[in-house]
């Protein structure tokens, strides 16, 4: 009897959720708790990390998991990670619903870069306004360069002081080119900042630059252990033996 842990997060794993719902599979929906509310989801949700890879083994052990699917985003390297040494542990199927990256286009200008700190040293000298679209977790070595005007979203208001002068909107997304170009205009962006999520949606911060001729430094994705993996939700409801009725 099928019963399947989604390691969730992200838009993808919400669509998956659902038809994994329809489908009546038994399963269970889970937060890493980033955020203070997030999306309702049409299964049992649990909320908070497990306690590393013995913790996410002895819950696999404990809730009579069979099979795990890896729906969570690109950069949340640790939590994939755990799941393959987790999985390869309990000897519990694991499968990735990982979106492809975004591909550069004829028209943009990507300066594409390993990780933030290189990021930090792609922007450039003289003053400028930058939008910073990567979040909360990983600003604050942007505080080395404080000539710029910066602008950043997160999901949820900031707690606390901010590690340098910013200004900030609250949106949780999925964000459309409409709203994009106007917030990019309106703010006189000259530079944005982004991670190579994929996906639909944040992507319109990338055709927004695009239609704007801004450059974007794009911050490539981190090295994941080989898993399985596939990019569709028809593909995961597959491997979970059912048929999904996503345009089917
Ligand atoms: C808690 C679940 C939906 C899902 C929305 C997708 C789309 C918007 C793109 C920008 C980039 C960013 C950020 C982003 C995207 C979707 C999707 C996606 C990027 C929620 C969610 C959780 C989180 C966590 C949050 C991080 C932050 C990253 C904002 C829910 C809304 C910047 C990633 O304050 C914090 O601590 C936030 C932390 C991890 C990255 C960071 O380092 O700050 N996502 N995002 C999940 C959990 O607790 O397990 O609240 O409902 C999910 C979504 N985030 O359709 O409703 O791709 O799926 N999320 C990045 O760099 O791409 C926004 O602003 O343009
Ligand atoms: P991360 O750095 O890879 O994970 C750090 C730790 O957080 C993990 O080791 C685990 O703790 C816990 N954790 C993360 N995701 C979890 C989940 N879905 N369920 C239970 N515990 C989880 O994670 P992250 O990058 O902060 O991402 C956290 C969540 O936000 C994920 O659900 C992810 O899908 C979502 N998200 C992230 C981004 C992003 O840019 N990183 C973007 C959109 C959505 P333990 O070791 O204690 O088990």
């Amino acid at each position: 009897m099928t019963r399947a842990l989604i390691l969730g997060g992200t838009s993808d794993a919400n669509t998956l959720a659902a038809e994994i719902a329809r489908a009546g599979v038994d399963a269970i929906y889970s937060y890493g708790g980033r955020t203070r509310a997030p999306a309702g989801q049409p299964l049992p949700t649990r909320t908070g990390g497990f306690g590393g890879v013995s913790g996410l083994a002895d819950y696999i052990r404990q809730e009579g998991i069979t099979h795990v699917v890896d729906a969570t985003h690109p950069f949340a390297a640790e939590m994939s990670r755990n799941a393959v040494a987790a999985c390869t542990e309990t000897e519990t199927p694991l499968v990735a619903l990982e979106r492809a990256p975004w591909v550069k286009a004829a028209g943009d200008h990507w300066i594409e870069v390993a990780d933030i700190a290189a990021a930090v040293a792609a922007l450039p000298e003289t003053p400028a306004c930058i939008f910073l679209a990567i979040g909360r977790q990983h600003i604050a070595p942007f505080s080395e360069r404080p000539q710029h005007a910066y602008t950043l979203r997160f999901v949820d208001p900031p707690e606390g002081a901010l590690p340098f002068e910013a200004d900030v909107i609250v949106s949780r997304g999925p964000f459309t080119l409409k709203s994009e170009l106007e917030m990019l205009q309106s703010r006189r962006i000259a530079w944005i900042v982004a991670r190579n999520s994929g996906g639909d949606g944040a992507r319109a911060k990338i055709d927004a630059g695009r239609a704007l001729d801004l450059p974007v430094i794009m911050i490539s994705r981190p090295q994941l252990p080989e898993r399985p993996r596939v990019e569709s939700v028809v593909e995961v409801m597959a491997w979970l033996g059912h048929r999904a009725c996503l345009g089917a």
